[in-house]
């Protein structure tokens, strides 16, 4: 049933503020997202677009843990990276905002109330696992154990990363808490659920018989959670960083992320429409767009649809387009792997080349199944897409018209059957692309503005001007102004995909005023119009600057394989007396510097309790010497002194190899006094 909608509201997922954003969130989730924000706009429609940060939940405190910092301090890093690589990639969201911002804590703990207070959830008092040392339940994902089924020794609460099958902690074996290195015990401990057996019955209505054109994708799995029944869902979670679960009964619990996340969409639009946000989340000639990655479907389609209906004045989404997963090189993009393209280093190492990845990802979305990203595909598309086809033929146009014109519009004359031809295969374009992009079909609309680049590379090609000119000057200002008004198109038809080489084309025409209206048509550029400078639009890009990615992909795998290696065989037996003969002792480092002319050399002067000595080691590279200063370290006291780069050593440092071959200098649990024995 079509309906006539006045606005359309917007959403792209709020990402986790634990780290960066990769091609796949952004082949997911933000190049499509963005894509529709601007054909919206180009259309004069009135749209709202939001974004934020996902802030609270676990990854946060798991991602503190890691940089021995605080929850806080990984969210405001994150989320200034995070909102900067996207500004610098051109997508541009209405707001921008943050899910630990006081108006979500409002919002978030509105919704809760409301749905409590609507008798909206049921309360379950369950068994978790609780660690008695550190006083604290235990999140999944800080328990760990032996998978029961393929018995890797470091599975999780969750999940077994090794095999891949969905855990609970309960069936770990041997399990024990990350956090303090304990036995869990089981504890009861009372939640808030959501009801969704309840929820049901409207559910599979609204999806299954109203929302039969939404993406097989979604249509299948949510067709899937139905089939299987669905349960009661835990809105609350026991954990110290999240917005507190605003009744009395509860606390030290707070509510789940993802009951909090998605309200994010409403805080955000409430940060940027103070007064009437509510115009955009509940009246229903709003259209609400989620666009999220195949991993979030059920949350946006289930979980948060059923919590927008226990509110009772909110409208539901009216589709959600998510994606299936873009791989990397033939391999499952990962963040704890580093397996990855970052969207903050990308930006870093092609600046001013938003548009050549844009492409590259919109031309290899993973619309209908995974799909996979190579440099040599970048490479390839840039080169023999962007640069050969539409580069060329922008260029050969303009830099004709201004050979022979000055840059001066030549008038049209006669047309001949194929000018008619060309012409004709180019003025539906319009009802093309947008019939494509009204259905999220982003792959299949570029390639149909790709393809009026090649119409009109075509038609130069063949007609020749450069030929033509000396036999028949008159038929030459006909193909050019032809020429010129594809060209002209092209910048309209790309300026979803590509703004920023869009954006640079209208410069060089000197074309100000457009619109989306305006597609198909061949009277963009009169008679007598001046155009601008002409420039290149697209660069070659060279062998060595995508083998230079390559490799720093290879020296990611090469690492993450050293990582898993086993450590290395016990070595031949040594007896206690060979032992004895080592003398090991504790020396604080007084003093440590770079010895000149050598890159791996630090020599360190060490408080032995004799008197102090100098020691050369080989660490340059893994440390900064003002780091060390004031450490207490192991080091061999017996050995002969040895002279090195001219200074001499008296003395050996111990360093434990890590598995990435980096060097990490052995230190003692609590400071002793130096000279102390190692035995
Ligand atoms: N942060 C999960 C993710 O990044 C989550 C999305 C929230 S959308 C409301 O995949
Ligand atoms: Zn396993």
């Amino acid at each position: 049933m079509e309906k006539n909608f006045k606005r359309t509201m917007v959403t792209a997922a709020l990402p986790y503020a634990n780290g960066g954003i990769h091609i796949g969130h952004l082949a997911g989730v933000y190049v499509p997202a963005d894509i529709y924000v601007r054909y919206l706009r180009l259309k004069h429609q009135d749209v709202c677009f939001v974004c934020g940060t996902d802030e609270h939940g676990v990854p946060v405190t798991i991602r503190a843990r890691k940089e021995n910092c605080t929850p806080r301090d990984v969210v405001d890093k994150y989320y200034g990276l995070i909102k900067k690589s996207f500004e610098d990639f051109g997508i541009e969201f209405d707001y921008f905002g943050r899910t630990t911002s006081d108006t979500q804590r409002d919002t978030a703990s509105h919704f809760f109330k409301t749905i409590y207070e609507k008798g909206g959830f049921v309360e379950q008092e369950s068994e978790q696992y609780y660690d008695e040392e550190a006083k604290t339940f235990l999140a999944d994902r800080y328990i760990v154990g032996e998978c029961p089924h393929c018995h890797n020794q470091g599975a999780y609460g969750d999940q077994c990363e090794k095999c891949g099958s969905a855990l609970s902690p309960t069936e770990l074996i041997n399990p024990h808490s990350t956090v303090s290195g304990s036995k869990p015990v089981l504890r009861k401990t009372k939640h808030w659920y959501l009801p969704l057996d309840q929820h049901q019955p409207w559910l599979e209505k609204w999806i299954l018989e109203d929302h039969k054109e939404w993406r097989s994708n979604v249509y299948g799995q949510c067709k899937s959670w139905l089939d299987t029944g669905l349960k009661p869902r835990a809105v609350s979670r026991d954990l110290d960083w999240g917005i507190p679960v605003p009744v009395a009964e509860a606390e030290g619990k707070v509510l789940y992320v993802w009951f909090d996340a998605p309200i994010g969409y409403i805080s955000n639009t409430r940060d940027l429409h103070p007064t009437d946000w509510e115009k955009w989340w509940k009246d229903p000639e709003t259209r609400l767009i989620h666009f999220i990655g195949k991993d979030n479907i059920v949350f946006h389609c289930i979980v948060f649809p059923a919590m927008l209906k226990a509110m009772g004045d909110y409208i539901l989404p009216d589709n959600v387009p998510a994606n299936e997963f873009l791989n990397l090189e033939d391999d499952k993009i990962s963040t704890s792997k580093n397996w990855a393209v970052w969207l903050h280093e990308y930006n870093a190492d092609f600046p001013g080349k938003q548009d050549v990845l844009r492409y590259v990802l919109t031309a290899n979305a993973p619309e209908t199944k995974d799909n996979n990203f190579t440099w040599k595909d970048f490479q390839a598309r840039n080169n023999n897409e962007l640069v050969a086809v539409y580069g060329n033929f922008v260029n050969r146009a303009l830099v004709l018209t201004q050979k022979y014109y000055d840059g001066i519009v030549p008038a049209l004359g006669e047309l001949t059957d194929y000018d008619r031809q060309t012409i004709s295969e180019f003025r539906d374009v319009k009802a093309r692309v947008e019939s494509l992009l009204d259905k999220f079909h982003f792959r299949d609309a570029q390639k149909e503005a790709m393809d009026l680049a090649r119409i009109g590379n075509k038609y130069l090609a063949e007609s020749e001007p450069w030929k033509v000119v000396k036999t028949d000057p008159e038929r030459v200002k006909t193909i050019l102004h032809l020429s010129l008004q594809l060209v002209a198109n092209l910048s309209i038809a790309f300026e979803p995909f590509l703004p920023f080489s869009s954006r640079r084309l209208r410069e060089m025409l000197n074309l100000t005023a457009f619109s989306w209206e305006d597609l198909g048509r061949t009277d963009l550029l009169g008679e007598g119009h001046q155009l601008g400078q002409a420039a290149l639009l697209f660069e070659k890009i060279e062998d060595s600057v995508v083998e230079a990615q390559v490799q720093k992909l290879l020296d990611t795998k090469k690492a993450n394989e050293a990582a898993e290696a086993h450590p290395a065989p016990v070595g031949e037996p040594c007896s206690i007396d060979d032992f004895a003969r080592l003398d090991i002792r504790v020396g604080t480092v007084l003093a440590c510097e770079k010895v000149a002319k050598s890159n791996k050399l630090l020599q360190f002067k060490i408080d032995d309790g004799l008197g102090g000595r100098t020691i050369l080691s080989g660490i340059a590279q893994h440390y900064q010497p003002e780091d060390l200063v004031g450490k207490q370290v192991c080091f061999i006291a017996n050995l002969p002194a040895r002279k090195m780069m001219g200074i001499e050593s008296q003395g050996m440092i111990l360093s434990a190899v890590a598995p990435d071959g980096s060097l990490k200098v052995t230190t003692v649990e609590q400071p002793v006094k130096p000279g102390s024995q190692v035995q």
